[in-house]
């Protein structure tokens, strides 16, 4: 139901922009225009820009997927990882040096493997210019080391903070959160994965081979500009800033090689504001097995998968089970080629799968729970709020007491234009889907979220509840609205 309302709009929304490019030529450079236009043509277009107008090219696949590096500790007691934000330059057109921001690196960053039970040190490093802070999304940690806009670290300092982890096997990110400065900060390359694993998710038969059938996979649409830089400011737009040009994993026009086994593909949705429906170009089934903060109770079948920004999902093609090995794709809902896989005849003797992933469910109690905290979410461009208000550091919007369960209830409220869809995120917890507009959610969102997109006129129902004490952060992670104000502060007791 809720992936046929955004086909519909989209296709609306796709005739629509159809008509307004049509006299364009389908060059970069009249695409870019396009996107400068709608921002020019106000209310209208803004809205139109937040539901990707500007279509992606299709990958070439002339390019192996860059697979990010695992980030090994370099202290055992407790297991100690230094994480370095710096600026550099990336290679992504041949002979053309990008210039970008990473972590431990020139674009994007690792991927920190961490295990449940552990107890973790961080030491985070700011070599850039300007000042930035290290958030980890998705992440059960304290307030004081979740890596809002509070935490900032100046350029040339560091920040060491420990930390034991306690949450269940799941694919988190991490990415910068300065106050106004987040989606430039992102758009320029600053992202990188945490793995925590634990002993469900090694037992469990699951393709666990990094790089190999275990893919990390994030996606995010750029736009460059005529000497092919990440030129934020050119492109920004308050809505949201999208691109016509596909990076996965930091890779241009990506192609990856699969053996004809099941393969776990962790998709995270690391865009600014595009929205990715992926899809499999024979359409054929794939199996949901996680969800942003842990595994489903068993994979839930599905053709096709919406993910908003901040989003993430584990899914498992069965490269054996699929009709054909010819020209097999991910895709988007617009048949746009995403990722071309190419397939070896490589041998493998896969594990045999377990049933039951999780123990995950909603409680009656929880059912039941009156709603305590009233989140309505509005507004467009630089005029969003939450609850008719902007971001204020020296304001808290909400008190809660560590441990127990509250019901958020955030209503997406539409305005004159009909509105726009929020992932709407909230730090240092993963919390539970109760309701969407009264019913439950789909078999695939019964699991442990920390980003949720509302439509315009949604009512969602989240059972939430904080481990730690602190300062948290809730906003809509379209970066252009965190940057302009969408967010607020939960003070955990
Ligand atoms: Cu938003």
């Amino acid at each position: 139901m809720k992936s046929k309302m955004r086909f519909s709009l989209l296709t609306v929304l796709i005739v629509l922009i159809g008509g307004c490019s049509a006299s364009k030529t389908e060059d970069h450079v009249s695409t870019k225009s396009m996107n400068n236009a709608h921002e020019g043509m106000g209310m209208t277009n803004g809205h139109m820009s937040h539901t990707n107008p500007l279509q992606l090219a299709p990958s070439t696949g002339e390019n192996e997927l860059a697979i990010p590096p695992l980030l090994e500790p370099d202290g055992k007691n407790p297991a100690h990882y230094s994480i370095v934000a710096q600026e550099g330059t990336t290679e992504f057109y041949q002979g053309v040096q990008t210039e970008t921001y990473g972590y431990n690196g020139s674009f994007l960053g690792p991927v920190i493997r961490i295990q449940s039970g552990q107890t973790v040190q961080f030491t985070t490093t700011n070599e850039m210019s300007k000042e930035t802070t290290f958030h980890w999304h998705g992440l059960e940690i304290p307030g004081e080391g979740d890596g809002g806009p509070h935490e900032q670290i100046e350029p040339g300092q560091s920040k060491k903070l420990t930390f034991p982890i306690r949450q269940q096997a799941a694919t988190l990110w991490f990415h910068p959160h300065p106050e106004g400065q987040t989606a430039e900060q992102v758009y320029k390359g600053l992202a990188g994965l945490i793995y925590v694993e634990d002993e469900n998710s090694q037992r469990l038969g699951l393709p666990q081979q990094y790089g190999v059938n275990d893919i990390p996979l994030i996606f995010q649409d750029r736009q460059f500009d005529d000497q092919q830089q990440l030129n934020y400011q050119q492109f920004k737009n308050n809505d949201g800033t999208i691109g016509d040009t596909l990076l996965i994993n930091g890779t241009l026009n990506p192609k990856l090689h699969v053996r004809r086994e099941p393969v776990r593909l962790r998709l995270v949705n690391g865009s600014n504001a595009r929205n990715f429906t992926f899809m499999l170009s024979t359409n054929e089934e794939f199996q949901q097995i996680a969800t942003d903060g842990g595994f489903l109770n068993s994979p839930v079948p599905l053709n096709k998968l919406t993910l908003t920004p901040g989003e993430r999902a584990e899914i498992i093609i069965d490269f054996s089970k699929l009709s054909t090995s010819i020209d097999l794709s991910l895709i988007n809902e617009e048949g746009v080629v995403l990722l071309p896989f190419t397939i070896t005849n490589e041998r493998t003797t896969p594990q045999k799968m377990q049933d039951v992933f999780n123990q995950f469910s909603t409680t009656s109690e929880e059912q039941q729970l009156p709603v305590s905290k009233r989140l309505e979410l509005f507004g467009m461009g630089t005029m969003v709020t939450i609850n008719g208000k902007q971001f204020d550091r020296t304001r808290i919007d909400f008190v809660q007491q560590q441990g127990v369960t509250e019901i958020w209830e955030i209503y997406n409220k539409p305005d004159m234009m009909g509105g726009m869809t929020h992932p709407f995120h909230l730090h240092g917890t993963q919390f539970k889907i109760v309701s969407i507009n009264g019913q439950a959610p789909p078999l695939n969102e019964q699991g442990w979220k920390d980003t949720v997109s509302i439509e315009p006129d949604e009512t969602v129902k989240l059972a939430v509840k904080f481990q730690d004490k602190g300062i948290y952060m809730f906003h809509c992670h379209l970066l252009e609205h965190e940057d302009n104000g969408m967010m607020g502060q939960v003070k955990v007791e």
